[in-house]
């Protein structure tokens, strides 16, 4: 049986993309130097595919930043802000110089938008249409890969995100008209893929793979004629290669698949790791005359395949397809790429896990199994069968939390906000428009320098501590100096918020190579949450209780909540989401509980990724939200009256979760909405939303400083919408990416700019 995966990752077995494109932004290397490091890495990339047997092998799945980006780039869809840039020039620097403006920015040019790739981690830039756009084939890239694969004896299949995709997930430019259809570009766009196709044939390209995952979305629905008629137009193309249409991330509705089914391509791929997939297949008795892409391996997890289950899904799927290919349900990127690199790992996880390398030795286990009964790899299926037998280790399980968590049964509560309210009036410290941050402050290179020296054991704890106490010092009296009413120990102790608690929880596991792609040459290293989840000892407080005893003003605690630590951990299948949500939740209530006990009166539990695990289908977010608030209050909802829980959303886009944010029940909750301000106040009130809420009114994501007179007037139609007491003022995001002279001047004018409207307010009454 053949086989294949649909990517995999790029950024090098040793983080070697990210080496390669800082340096070359920082003038210290060549286009050149880049173009070889990048070439270097596909065919790496290609030869490990190879070398693990896997039959097609995949290309045009680098990219120097985002795939999305080099689609644009292909079809000439460059902004006309960044047009400028390579005016006049046609060399390689000026085509580089250009795209990673577009990713990045310069003075003159505001970067393009970056956006969640539908419910993972990775962040692709929104491309910019409007009715005068003119997508056309000008690029090379993917048939480029593809000859550079030739040129080293390896046949590959390029893969092109699929016009409708691209053209759903971008957004209108500017100046396009009010109501105006980006679809009226589909004919155009799909004559470039067209020529494209010609040109990948005339190279003598076998295969070529569209990905629309926006076929798995609700969004799916509204593409449904427009389906049908750019894969007619496409499949009608002569000469040209095989087309797979290949979807992830869920189901497509079967109107698509029976849509797909009357077009000429010549496959279909649909990912089995989705509950509904199966379903959907069979609703449309199957794909006749068509090749079925089963994914079955899945690519964005770390769990080895229960070889058992996927063989019988495999084998009942064999009717429905004229022939059945042994996939991955996505690509590969959105996994650390190789699990040889881990050695420190207990062996009892790791003989549980599979990076990219062991995935596409699955796939092509799975695809022997098929082949001869199994013959030629008895032993290895023997192998896998008795690991997949044992369930969970004992070591893994935690009687004492399920216990807990039994005995504390449906989700507990606070009492009514408005008695929180009244027993909070008279507390010391109630401000009118009190001024705070989200919670982390630069982190300057002795800052780092002191972390990456304690896990080296370069330095010792003690003068570890006395540098972070040093830090803490300096950030606490830098916020009295400006004035801040609620103020924050900084974070200098974390690097990434989820990799820090899940380094002090037991039931997770933190890796040491495990990069994955977050944007451009940002990685993260997600944890991986394996078994049950407790708190062996307090994380926080010792680092908030020192923090306080500096000051007179009162420090929030900063904590990171259940739905967070879960989106960016890789996280065990063999429960419900919702039970592992409780199993942190009921960590996070006992963190809770040690503040308050040490004095703390504000604890803010971040929820930043409560958009991002938003399931894809309407159908799936009640569930959703029921899980996630449900672990959220669990979390939250052990402390007094007094006590004021905050929580912190990041990204701007609340339409779909403003009521989930009125339901966690916190006190405060501070969002992203520099760049949407008046949009989120409407949101709030249409829900009739009571609590405090701290609208982001700077952008953080940008070095630039804003004025008092700016902030004031943001602060000025915040208040349109919402009553001074709840209005809290704040930046929109966490410091740590910012440098100290930014901050220190941004935070000032912020300082001033409530000032200035308290003193309003004030006479006012
Ligand atoms: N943590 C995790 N996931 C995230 C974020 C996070 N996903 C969404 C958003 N925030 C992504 N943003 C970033 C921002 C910065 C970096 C990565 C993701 C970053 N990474 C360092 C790098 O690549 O150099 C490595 C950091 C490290 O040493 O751990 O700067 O905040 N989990
Ligand atoms: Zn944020």
């Amino acid at each position: 049986m053949t086989t294949t995966v649909l990517g995999y990752p790029r950024i090098g077995a040793k983080r070697e993309l990210k080496r390669a494109s800082e340096s070359y932004w920082a003038g210290d290397s060549t286009a050149a130097e880049l173009d070889a490091v990048g070439a270097k890495l596909r065919r790496s990339a290609w030869e490990a595919l190879k070398e693990a047997g896997v039959d097609q092998i995949p290309s045009n799945t680098f990219s120097f930043y985002d795939q999305i980006l080099d689609t644009t780039v292909l079809f000439g869809l460059v902004p006309p802000r960044f047009a400028g840039i390579a005016a006049g020039r046609d060399d390689r620097d000026s085509e580089l110089e250009t795209y990673f403006a577009m990713a990045r920015g310069r003075s003159d040019a505001q970067a393009m938008e970056m956006t969640k790739w539908f419910d993972t981690n990775y962040h692709y830039l929104v491309p910019e249409l409007s009715p005068t756009t003119r997508p056309r084939l000008v690029g090379r890239k993917p048939l480029s890969e593809y000859t550079q694969a030739r040129g080293l004896g390896i046949e590959t299949r390029p893969v092109l995100v699929g016009p409708l995709t691209y053209l759903m997930l971008a957004k209108n430019a500017s100046d396009a008209p009010e109501g105006w259809d980006r679809l009226e570009l589909l004919d155009e766009l799909v004559e470039g893929y067209a020529e494209l196709l010609g040109e990948l044939a005339a190279a003598g390209t076998e295969w070529v793979q569209f990905d629309e995952p926006i076929l798995a979305t609700d969004a799916g629905s509204s593409v449904l004629a427009e389906l049908e008629r750019v894969y007619q137009r496409l499949g009608a193309l002569s000469p040209r290669p095989k087309l797979l249409v290949q979807t992830y991330f869920e189901a497509p509705d079967p109107e698509s698949l029976e849509a797909l089914k009357r077009t000429p391509i010549e496959a279909v791929g649909l990912d089995f790791t989705a509950q509904r997939t199966l379903g959907t297949l069979s609703a449309v008795a199957g794909l006749g005359d068509k090749i079925l892409y089963a994914g079955v391996v899945d690519g964005r997890n770390v769990w080895r395949t229960d070889i058992g289950a996927a063989l019988a899904t495999l084998t009942s799927v064999l009717g429905l397809a004229s022939e059945v290919v042994v996939s991955t349900s996505c690509s590969l990127l959105h996994v650390p790429i190789d699990l040889d690199l881990e050695t420190e790992l207990d062996p009892e996880l790791r003989a549980r896990l599979a990076f990219a390398k062991q995935k596409a030795a699955e796939v092509v286990l799975l695809g022997r199994a098929l082949t001869d009964g199994g013959e030629s790899v008895s032993a290895e299926l023997e192998r896998a069968r008795a690991a997949d037998a044992v369930k969970i280790p004992a070591a893994f399980v935690n009687q004492r939390v399920r216990a807990r968590l039994d005995a504390l049964g449906a989700d507990p509560s606070r009492t009514d906000y408005d008695q929180r309210l009244k027993a909070r009036q008279g507390a010391t410290g109630a401000q009118l428009l009190p001024t705070t941050t989200i919670g982390s402050f630069p982190q300057t290179a002795d800052v780092r320098a002191a972390r990456a020296g304690y896990r080296a054991g370069r330095l010792d704890q003690a003068e570890y501590e006395t540098r972070m106490r040093a830090e803490i010092d300096r950030v606490i009296a830098l916020q009295e100096d400006i004035g801040l009413d609620v103020l924050v120990h900084g974070e200098p102790e974390r690097n990434d918020m989820v990799q820090y608690f899940a380094e002090q929880l037991e039931g997770y596991a933190a890796t040491k190579q495990g990069w994955v792609q977050s944007y451009g040459s940002r990685y993260v290293r997600p944890p991986i949450l394996f078994g049950d989840v407790s708190r062996p000892e307090p994380m926080t407080v010792e680092w908030i209780t020192y923090a306080q005893s500096r000051t007179d003003k009162p420090v929030k605690g900063m904590l990171t909540g259940p739905v967070t630590m879960l989106a960016w951990s890789f996280v065990r299948v063999d429960q419900p989401l919702a039970d592992t949500a409780r199993q942190v939740a009921l960590a996070l209530r006992d963190e809770i509980a040690d503040l308050e006990k040490a004095g703390i009166r504000h604890i803010q539990v971040d929820e930043a990724a409560l958009r991002e695990l938003l399931p894809l289908r309407e159908a799936d977010r009640k569930a959703y939200f029921d899980w996630a608030i449900g672990s959220f209050r669990l979390a939250s909802s052990g402390v007094a009256d007094t006590t004021q829980i905050h929580s912190h959303m990041c990204y701007s886009e609340f339409g779909q979760i403003v009521a989930a944010i009125d339901e966690l029940d916190a006190d405060v909750t501070s969002v992203e909405a520099a760049r949407s301000h008046m949009e989120l106040v409407d949101d709030l009130d249409s829900i009739g939303y009571r609590r405090g809420i701290g609208p982001g009114v700077y952008d953080i994501h940008s070095p630039r400083v804003p004025s008092a007179d700016e902030i004031e007037a943001s602060l000025r139609a915040a208040l349109r919408a919402v009553e001074p007491a709840k209005l809290w003022v704040n930046p929109d995001c966490g410091l740590k990416t910012r440098g100290y002279v930014e901050t220190e001047a941004a935070l000032r004018n912020m300082v001033e700019a409530a000032h200035r409207v308290r003193a309003d307010i004030a006479q006012g009454e």
